[in-house]
């Protein structure tokens, strides 16, 4: 991994407010990634922010009669809100309906026009008789030219991700009135895809990304055609120089990037800091994004980027995800499909979805979030062993040994072979990170819990506080290694206890103060004393589990 790291989420509508599907999906892969990022020595800048302007939008904004800057104002506080509660760690979390982001957006806009990669052409829009206008994308339904998905929006396929342009659609309609639209000409500015196609194809060669992301990257590059990136509507960035027209808001979202971290850096106090991470080539740009947007990140936004006077980094590591339901549906709002996060957090804590939603995350396929499997996640895994192993050790500890910290001294083959599967584990458990499989890193920390546990089993330190004392204290202060193994490994996915963790082992600075490896590697604190530990998980009840799906039962 390059010393030098650029991590970036899909900005978030500004239309609604986050659910675990984004979650599963973009948003805590990225910000697991981050924290190892972090945890591992590496420079590190994660940027995310609220995708403010298009027509989803401005959509939205109507049916609750707020007018779109309302609409997103709401969105903001909301979406800080929502983060702050699943402990994100965002070094910024931008706006792009701040200042900064329309000036990037027209150099980009300006870049490309003064070398002929966009050009203004006149082509057949959608036009509603009715309502005497042309109609924005997300303003047209039909069918998916490639999947023939029936409500397909108009620039691109919820179901199978197609991108295309809303003039591709078969009968397509008003989503505002259901009437029919003809088709009408008008003047657009174009992106010049096909000018790109070898370069991209090129760029796309030597990726070795996830096989479901490359291919659809490959075939959209393949296809690759011009694309109109402005809009008839009042909502957006002005195109310079046109009335009524601004960009299209996949034009101007994937700038937000760039943008974003112009604020992060005049934020600091340090106007060129941004340029670390976008204009030298060793950075590594790490991309997460759901697989409806693989499309955007793979061609058009390289192709923009490739079309620029600044040599902006293009992204390396494009790990999008799949699709993430809930109780077998996807997660809406207006169907009452969802769950409310106000409630949520009034019962349960930001670790525990954060393990339950990184142990489903739809890496190959899509996935689901159950109230079940949280219940067996929470109780027989994050309670049932990691915080079992961690509580049995820290109380016997407290008991038998007046909470001492305890040093190995004379190890037996079986705490040898203990400390070598502890050193397996962390291992690969850092090689999951790396390569962006966080489900298999919550499998593995399970596994480490579990041969903890065992060792504890069989070594049997009740039985030796009976008979032999010394013996029963090398056991503990390998458990006690153990211990802090499982605080390390598990810090990116459950910050919260993984910092008790290094509390209640009497550490007196902070986990993230060094790093990984060399956490791993440091002696314990002996000097310290180990009360009676901390509750790190509570249980989850089988009534409160009914009760949740039985709000869902009266929706079926
Ligand atoms: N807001 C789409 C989405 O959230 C869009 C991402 C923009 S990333 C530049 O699915
Ligand atoms: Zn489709």
């Amino acid at each position: 991994m390059n010393k030098r790291v650029l991590i970036t989420s899909a900005l978030l509508y500004g239309n609604g407010s986050l659910h675990f599907g984004h979650l599963a999906g973009s948003y805590l892969p990225a910000e697991i990634y981050a924290r190892f990022a972090r945890f591992t020595g590496h420079e590190t800048l994660f940027i995310c922010g609220l995708d403010e302007y298009g027509a989803a939008v401005t959509l939205s904004a109507g049916k609750n009669g707020q007018s779109p800057q309302d609409h997103v104002d709401f969105y903001y506080k909301e979406a800080l809100k929502n983060f702050g509660r699943f402990d994100f760690s965002f070094d910024h979390f931008s706006r792009t309906t701040w200042p900064r982001h329309k000036e990037a957006v027209i150099e980009f806009f300006e870049d490309l026009k003064s070398q002929n990669y966009v050009e203004k052409i006149t082509t057949e829009q959608l036009y509603s008789e009715k309502d005497q206008k042309f109609l924005a994308d997300r303003y047209v339904e039909g069918v998916c030219p490639k999947c023939k998905f029936e409500n397909a929006r108009g620039d691109e396929c919820p179901k199978c991700g197609a991108s295309y342009e809303a003039n591709e659609l078969t009968n397509p309609k008003s989503k505002l009135s259901g009437s029919p639209l003809t088709l009408k000409e008008t003047e657009h500015f174009f992106l010049r895809l096909d000018l790109f196609k070898d370069q991209l194809l090129d760029f796309l060669s030597e990726k070795n990304w996830r096989p479901q992301v490359i291919n659809m990257a490959k075939q959209y590059a393949e296809d690759a055609k011009p694309r109109c990136i402005t809009r008839d509507l009042n909502w957006g960035i002005a195109v310079p120089g046109e009335e009524g027209k601004v960009f299209y808001v996949w034009f101007d979202a994937p700038i937000g990037y760039i943008s974003a971290s112009k604020d992060w850096a005049e934020e600091i106090n340090k106007p060129k800091e941004w340029e670390k991470y976008w204009l030298e080539p060793e950075t590594k740009y790490v991309q997460f994004v759901g697989k409806d947007n693989i499309p955007f990140h793979s061609v058009f936004f390289p192709a923009m980027v490739m079309g620029q006077k600044k040599p902006y980094k293009q992204v390396d590591e494009l790990p999008a995800n799949a699709f993430f339901h809930y109780e077998g549906r996807k997660f809406s709002k207006s169907d009452g499909w969802f769950i409310d996060l106000d409630d949520f957090f009034s019962k349960y804590s930001s670790d525990q979805i954060r393990y339950c939603l990184a142990a489903n995350a739809p890496e190959q396929d899509d996935s689901e979030f159950s109230w079940k499997d949280f219940q067996m996640r929470v109780n027989a895994e994050l309670v049932g062993k990691f915080g079992n192993f961690i509580n049995r050790t820290l109380v016997f500890i407290a008991q038998k040994v007046n909470g001492e910290v305890l040093e190995p001294k004379n190890a037996r083959d079986r705490d040898k072979q203990y400390l070598k599967d502890v050193s397996n584990l962390t291992d690969i458990i850092k090689e999951a990170y790396s390569s962006f499989h966080v489900r298999k890193a919550t499998q593995l920390i399970m596994e480490l819990a579990t041969l903890s546990n065992v060792y504890f089993d069989e070594t049997k330190p009740w039985e030796l506080a009976k008979k032999d004392i010394s013996r029963m204290r090398e056991v503990l202060a390998h458990c006690l290694i153990g211990i802090k193994a499982l605080a390390v490994v598990s810090l990116p996915i459950i910050p919260e206890a993984a910092n008790k963790i290094w509390k209640m082992l009497g550490f007196v600075d902070n986990l993230t103060d060094s790093n990984y490896d060399e956490r791993l590697k440091e002696p314990l604190n002996v000097k310290a004393r180990i009360s009676k530990p901390e509750i790190l998980f509570q249980k989850i009840e089988n009534d409160m589990i009914e009760k949740e799906l039985e709000k869902l039962k009266v929706l079926n």
